[in-house]
């Protein structure tokens, strides 16, 4: 195992680290403090040919100037609050409205758009970093001061894993994810449309036209929606479905996943023969399949487009706040909240 280190750039004159994991099978993972944003992930493909699979810049500038979100940590509380606004114990609060009158992946300054501090861990069949943050009482409308660790490990057999830990000295809402775009093809040399997804999942959320839950819980049976078997991301996205009207065609979609954990979510690209396996302890995941990537811009050299990526952002249900029939993203007084999300990396032949 070996960890790299190297000055990435800085924000505000604040000096940004870029750190990159390596295991003795030559798998990378690179992330920098700025966001705990990860930068590249470095897998083999069925011919132990090594390339990138997740979309990612060069330099600070890009990000801060094109970044929707490209792999950073999204907090405090992943996805949108309607109205940005919400009651605890009788007290209101009003978060930054960032997105169409809403509240969206923490603010205009959320978890993603910080510099968290880092310290580095190397062991014989591991090495982790860990990026920690104090986003204090008030931070974009949010109440307490909540202390964030979050986990980086890379394994020497291709998994990678991300430990998030929280607590807070007032009842607030946390829920946190990673919002890396994936693509399997290796240094983005096609879309995701003929990716495959496998998606343990029985029921997603109905969304309004601000992309807000409604409320309903709806059953993907017979719908485009339906991946509890393997089927390409393309034929959902060629569908007629109102629901994929709503989001451009694409998918911007929680589901609601089972208890069972186990393999409950692969990405398949059969031409490169990577497959991603997630498994995570969260009760929900986003499915975003990079229907608003703009294409004024380029990532290493190739043009930004529609279906350059997708995410899977393992976390609690958006708007879960105000709806008591989601599973609850409150965190008490005190309270520690964790969580992990694992990535396993492998190739079919
Ligand atoms: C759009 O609706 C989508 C979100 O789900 C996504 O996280 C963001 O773009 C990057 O707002």
């Amino acid at each position: 195992m070996k960890i790299l280190q190297k000055k990435f750039g800085e924000v505000n004159g604040h000096p940004v680290t870029s750190t990159t994991l390596i295991n003795d099978q030559g798998m990378e993972v690179a992330s920098i403090d700025y966001g705990c944003i990860i930068t590249k992930v470095i897998v083999p493909d069925k011919n132990g040919q090594k390339e990138n699979v997740v979309l990612g810049f060069e330099s600070i500038d890009e990000y801060m100037k094109h970044s929707p979100y490209f792999g950073a940590v999204v907090g405090r509380f992943a996805g949108r609050i309607k109205g940005g606004s919400f009651e605890l114990d009788g007290q209101s609060y009003q978060l930054e409205k960032n997105n169409m009158g809403n509240h969206l992946h923490g603010g205009l300054k959320g978890f993603d758009k910080v510099i968290w501090n880092s310290q580095v861990i190397t062991g014989e069949n591991e090495t982790s970093i860990i990026y920690t943050y104090l986003s204090r009482d008030g931070e974009e409308g949010y109440p307490g001061n909540l202390e964030v660790n979050v986990k980086y490990t890379l394994s020497n057999t291709n998994e990678f894993s991300i430990f998030y830990e929280a607590v807070s000295d007032k009842k607030t809402l946390v829920n946190v994810t990673n919002h890396s775009y994936f693509n399997l093809s290796g240094n983005l040399k096609r879309d995701i449309l003929d990716h495959q997804l496998t998606l343990k999942s029985e029921s997603f959320l109905e969304l309004d036209e601000e992309l807000i839950p409604t409320g309903e819980i709806l059953s993907v049976k017979g719908t485009p929606f339906d991946f509890r078997e393997s089927r390409n991301i393309k034929d959902g996205s060629e569908s007629g479905h109102v629901q994929k009207i709503l989001t451009g065609k694409g998918y911007d979609h929680p589901f609601l996943l089972a208890d069972n954990h186990n393999q409950e979510i692969v990405l398949k690209d059969s031409e490169s023969g990577r497959v991603l396996t997630i498994e995570t302890d969260q009760p929900g995941v986003v499915l975003y399949t990079g229907t608003q990537l703009s294409s004024d811009f380029k990532i290493r050299g190739v043009k930004s487009r529609k279906y350059l990526g997708l995410c899977l952002e393992t976390q609690g249900l958006p708007d879960s706040i105000h709806h008591p029939h989601f599973p609850s993203s409150i965190l008490d007084k005190n309270e520690v909240f964790r969580s992990t999300t694992k990535y396993i990396f492998s190739v079919i032949t």
